[in-house]
């Protein structure tokens, strides 16, 4: 009987602490579990506040009221109907993009076309059946084959100077004084943060429909809270994903970047003029890919300061306020290290 008893106590001992780990692995899965779903829940209400009053949150600690809402420009930085062209561009890369495209590749394909297009219909006619009852046997011909070959390496050298110029000036790092901002792609809204100018991150969701048209701007195109950035300024966005691929484009600033979740991507800028400028995630990216838009609203430097000050942060030229984030960071391994500790 004793020995039973010992058998027993002894199994339950060998599979007690696989119970217990199990036990607990179960706890850690629901946490998990349930972890991204309160964070669902918490965007949008996070979203609706930002949506009401993205000045009154930064109130308590900002005096500087922000500037007002700009209105858009009909027809600038945005498409406009029945538009086959490329959008007005308001950035150095945009502007000679729009050369090399509308004066230079575009008249070329048309020319070629055309020109294919006449040596086809020409020899159809010349050299059609019932005029040449014996075909001619001519395979070589020295001189257009020269003609044929040459022509078309000087047209693509030609091509090749202003695009690859081009291709080097839309990758060109961006100067030390320019304004940072960190641009990350969710599903399926923006976030927008200004580590520079100790700007905590905040989203941006689109308008619906009526409140677009309330304020005068194009529906599926307007978001409650724009991507705030200085006319005349050098920008510098570090743009990522936290879930998926988005594309972070603007067209009228010939903008395009992948948002990749783990890597950080660079974009430079500076934008011509004040002004809203629309854009769209350009990547297919889930089932609310289309409803994810962009704003840019480009203010004079003055008025950006300004904006920087209503939110809380602090402008340019002054001390940085990443600084303020160290205690902040240390607070966290701090935390972190006795939880580590309990763990051991
Ligand atoms: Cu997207």
């Amino acid at each position: 009987m004793n020995k039973v008893k010992s058998l027993v106590l002894a199994g339950l001992l060998a599979l007690a602490p696989s119970l217990a780990m199990g036990g607990h692995a179960l706890a850690q899965d629901n946490a998990v579990a349930a972890a991204p779903a309160t964070e669902n829940a918490a965007a949008p209400a996070e979203s609706a506040a930002n949506a009401t009053a993205p000045a009154a949150e930064a109130a308590p600690v900002a005096t500087v009221a922000a500037p007002p809402r700009m209105k858009p420009t009909e027809g600038i930085g945005m498409p406009k109907p029945g538009e086959y062209t490329l959008q007005e561009q308001f950035t150095s890369t945009g502007h000679t993009a729009r050369w090399l495209h509308d004066v230079m590749l575009i008249p070329l394909i048309f020319a070629i076309s055309i020109f294919v297009l006449i040596l086809m219909l020409y020899a159809m006619w010349k050299f059609r059946r019932s005029a040449n009852p014996i075909p001619s046997k001519t395979a070589h011909n020295t001189m257009i084959e020269v003609i044929w070959t040459v022509l078309p390496v000087v047209i693509l050298l030609v091509v090749a100077v202003p695009s690859i110029g081009l291709l080097a000036d839309q990758y060109k790092p961006a100067p030390k004084d320019a304004v940072v901002v960190k641009v990350t792609g969710y599903q399926w809204y923006w976030g927008y943060e200004y580590p520079d100018n100790g700007i905590p991150e905040f989203v941006s969701n689109m308008l619906p429909e009526d409140k677009a048209k309330a304020n005068g701007e194009p529906y599926l195109l307007a978001p409650d809270n724009r991507l705030v950035l200085p006319a005349g300024r050098p920008i510098k966005l570090i743009i990522t994903g936290a879930d998926v691929i988005h594309a972070f484009a603007v067209p009228s600033l010939w903008v395009k970047m992948d948002a990749v979740p783990g890597r950080l991507n660079e974009k430079s800028f500076t934008i011509d003029e004040p002004g809203v400028y629309y854009g769209q995630c350009s990547e297919l990216c889930g089932a609310r890919h289309g409803f994810m838009p962009i704003a840019i609203e480009a203010l004079p430097p003055a008025q950006f300061d300004q904006w920087v000050l209503s939110q809380g942060g602090k402008p340019a030229g002054t001390a940085p306020a990443a600084t303020a984030t160290a205690p902040q960071a240390a607070e966290k391994t701090a935390d972190a290290a006795p939880a580590a500790d309990a763990k051991i």
